[in-house]
């Protein structure tokens, strides 16, 4: 079945990536954005970044070596399109069952020539429970990722090991994610995965977001932290991604906000 988004149609996934991302823990999918949405993103990244200048990624976590953004579902409508994307909410749901909602929606750039790695983990410290998986990520690459530039290296598979990599943990089966700008990984956030250097001179810039199962708490709560402005021009389906009118999320509030796979 095919869905539009932002003006483009798109099929669902097929049976064959299903499994792939069932098996490898992630899927890429190159050429999901085209170059004017990338540019459009892009454009309102670097007016934030200029903006909110030192202050910038606070919300959530502050990371040497990268510049970030957090709660971005409030600082522009790009960023409200992008959580309704219909590939990548099929993406999601294939991981974590129908009963899902945005954790946080973040964007990390690692800066041109910096030892900005991350030790391998996994989102929120996460490991699955008696339900089954309950993190799931999406990499939104708005550069090219290259083997110089700080693309994501994963641990293919690990989702399934039911534990967490150990402190400096290195893996010869790790592989490097590479790809275009408009490329969209899907990526089950209980696999062993984290940034790695950029040896070029420029950044490297990758947009997250982030979703939870239902019963889970949100990274960043979106009720409070979403102005009344924003709630208010919210579609029905970016209001229940949102989690806005969950009681269950209510009552869960605040006591998953900020936690990360490994920054403190
Ligand atoms: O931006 C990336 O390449 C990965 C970032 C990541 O895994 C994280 O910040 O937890």
């Amino acid at each position: 079945m095919a869905h539009s988004w932002d003006g483009q149609r798109f099929d669902m996934l097929t049976e064959s990536q299903r499994r792939s991302l069932d098996e490898n823990g992630f899927l890429i999918l190159p050429g999901l954005l085209s170059p004017d949405q990338v540019a459009r993103l892009v454009a309102r990244v670097e007016e934030l970044f200029a903006s909110e200048g030192g202050e910038a990624g606070s919300e959530f976590k502050q990371e040497p070596g990268t510049r970030r953004l957090a709660n971005c579902v409030d600082k522009g409508e790009v960023f409200e399109e992008a959580i309704e994307h219909p590939v990548v909410l099929d993406g999601i749901e294939t991981v974590l069952g129908p009963d899902f909602k945005l954790s946080s929606l973040n964007v990390r750039s690692a800066n041109p020539n910096s030892n900005c790695g991350q030790p391998l983990h996994a989102d929120s410290g996460a490991i699955a429970d008696e339900k089954g998986y309950y993190v799931c990520n999406s990499v939104w690459m708005l550069d090219d990722f290259t083997e110089q530039n700080g693309a994501l290296r994963v641990v293919p598979g690990s989702h399934r090991w039911g534990r967490l990599p150990e402190p400096g943990a290195q893996l010869e089966s790790e592989i490097l994610v590479t790809g275009k700008a408009g490329t969209v990984v899907i990526m089950n956030a209980h696999l062993w995965h984290g940034g790695t250097d950029n040896r070029t001179g420029q950044p490297r810039r990758a947009m997250h977001v982030y979703f939870t199962r239902g019963d889970k708490p949100q990274q960043q709560y979106q009720k409070k932290l979403l102005s009344p402005d924003v709630q208010a021009r919210l579609s029905p389906l970016g209001r229940k991604l949102l989690a806005l009118d969950d009681e269950r999320n209510d009552a869960l509030g605040e006591s998953g906000a900020r936690i990360s796979g490994f920054l403190k």
